[in-house]
């Protein structure tokens, strides 16, 4: 992590859309940034040192990985399940110039962290057969929950509300926000409700479920700098000849930057 960055997380159990809607939301504020004046989004590169000869050197992994995420949801296909961890993602995000000059000028860059979801099971869920590597990757994940700027946690709102594993997805998020409040309290925690698209334009009001279905997650919740937010990462989804559910020929997204904008302030 660079001295003067920010680091904000994204969280979730497996297939929870932590990868889409990462992507997603990367790519619209771009968007956004190169039609405004005020706003400025880079892509930065990531820089490594090959230990044996000590030479470093810069690789775009950011801008790449969200484009061939880009690339796959604009061709119907769901972006690769994330396997590993082995760095974040960079970019820098400036306001200008109130935003520059109230942080000093040199406080905009900003790593993203996206985890496998089963490193959010061995921090916080009960693991069946974690592996070594895991184990790692959830450390790794606990230390820097310590020291972030934002919390993003994606819940998967068909799983959460419709979904047969109540009892262990209630579990694991009170162990996430109980986790929160003893190392991290300030943090910023935006809870996106994701995969909306699921519930095809039914007016549900999410809040009153959490509270009423996870009673015990929704108390914790409360003591936390929070807020919740309704996303349709896609704005539609489509049904293959196959049953399955595939992005739409065209992804008009719904509140994709809501969270982000509460989050750095825009
Ligand atoms: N309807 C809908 N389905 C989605 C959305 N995002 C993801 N999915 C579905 O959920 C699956 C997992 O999406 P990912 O974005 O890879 O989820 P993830 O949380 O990054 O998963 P891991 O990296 O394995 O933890 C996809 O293959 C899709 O089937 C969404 O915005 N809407
Ligand atoms: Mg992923």
């Amino acid at each position: 992590m660079k001295n003067n960055s920010k680091n904000y997380l994204f969280l979730g159990l497996p297939k929870s859309g932590k990868t889409t809607y990462f992507s997603l939301m990367a790519y619209h504020l771009q968007q956004l940034a190169n039609k405004s004046d005020q706003l400025h989004f880079l892509y930065l590169p990531t820089k490594s040192v090959d230990e044996s000869t000590g030479v470093e050197t810069e690789s775009d992994i950011t801008s790449d990985f969200i484009g061939d995420c880009i690339d796959r949801l604009t061709h119907q296909k769901w972006p690769k399940k994330t396997q590993d961890y082995s760095c974040g993602y960079s970019f820098e995000f400036h306001k200008l110039p109130k935003w520059f000059k109230s942080y000093g000028g040199n406080n905009a860059v900003i790593d993203y962290h996206d985890y496998p979801g089963e490193a959010f099971e061995e921090a916080f869920g009960e693991p069946e057969n974690a592996t070594e590597e895991m184990k790692k990757y959830a450390e790794n994940m606990k230390d820097r929950i310590r020291t972030a700027e934002g919390i993003i946690l994606i819940l998967d709102a068909n799983e959460l509300f419709n979904g047969t594993e109540n009892s262990k997805y209630g579990r694991n998020i009170v162990r996430l926000f109980r986790y929160i409040r003893e190392t991290n309290e300030e943090v910023k925690v935006s809870v996106v409700f994701n995969k909306l698209e699921l519930f095809f334009d039914e007016e549900i009001d999410f809040r009153t479920q959490l509270r009423k279905k996870y009673g015990n997650a929704y108390s914790y919740l409360r003591l936390l700098n929070y807020r919740i937010f309704d996303v349709y990462p896609l704005g539609t989804v489509t049904t293959g000849d196959d049953g399955k559910i595939y992005p739409p020929t065209k992804i008009v997204p719904r509140n994709i930057l809501e969270p982000i904008r509460w989050m750095i302030g825009f």
